[in-house]
């Protein structure tokens, strides 16, 4: 281990198949199968600080179609997010961004029916996207530091550091939608710094994109 890097920031997650729609999920006993997604959140601290990285790649190499249509309907509702943090932008506002592109796209895909905007005051998309977009990082995995101050949502300054982590889990026994999207379970994390200008990804060299995933996964 090299100087610096010191512990785990925080217990592993390391969730196979319908394990990973169990949000802290740490018995990490289960086999994994084939066909399956491996969800792997975790994170070391270097020099005090922690790290807390999510990534979720197919056991066998390859995205299922199903898999990768939710796949990508996270990481179009992370880069939604990410296009919220600059100085001066509210905290939530990266959280409500990553809520419509995934009402949207849920709705597109058949997982929820209605109208987008009443779907998302109803907070429909909860039962499948039920925690939010990310927390303040730090010399804790969950560092302090206020989300709102005065009951207003807090304004992003250059130094905070954040994670922006959205994720779908469709339940196993979730019968209100069709038997292909059951027992996915997906989240995407990155820690973000935000900068004078806007924000910089610091967890940027972990691939990410369908084609990356499934190219480190053939071993190129
Ligand atoms: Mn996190």
């Amino acid at each position: 281990m090299q100087d610096g890097l010191r512990a785990v920031a925080y217990p592993s997650i390391v969730a196979g198949g319908k394990n990973a729609c169990v949000l802290h999920y740490t018995e990490n006993t289960d086999k994994l199968r084939k066909g399956d997604l491996l969800l792997i959140d975790a994170g070391v601290e270097c020099d005090h600080y922690a790290a807390d990285i999510t990534r979720t790649f197919p056991v066998s190499g390859k995205f299922s179609e199903p898999q990768r249509l939710l796949y990508q309907l996270v990481l179009d509702a992370q880069s939604a997010a990410l296009e919220q943090i600059a100085p001066g932008i509210a905290w939530n506002k990266a959280h409500e961004a990553s809520v419509e592109v995934l009402t949207k796209g849920l709705i597109e895909l058949g997982l929820l029916k209605g109208k987008l905007k009443k779907l998302i005051k109803d907070e429909k998309y909860k039962q499948f996207y039920m925690h939010r977009i990310g927390h303040w990082l730090g010399m804790d995995v969950h560092d302090v530091g206020d989300y709102k101050i005065k009951d207003e949502w807090r304004l992003l300054e250059p130094g905070m550091v954040l994670t922006v982590e959205p994720g779908l889990y469709v339940p196993a026994d979730c019968e209100t939608v069709d038997k292909q999207w059951r027992g996915i379970g997906i989240r995407i994390e990155d820690d973000v710094l935000v900068t004078k200008d806007g924000y910089e990804i610091l967890t940027h060299a972990v691939p990410k994109t369908v084609a990356d995933i499934e190219a480190i996964m053939r071993g190129e």
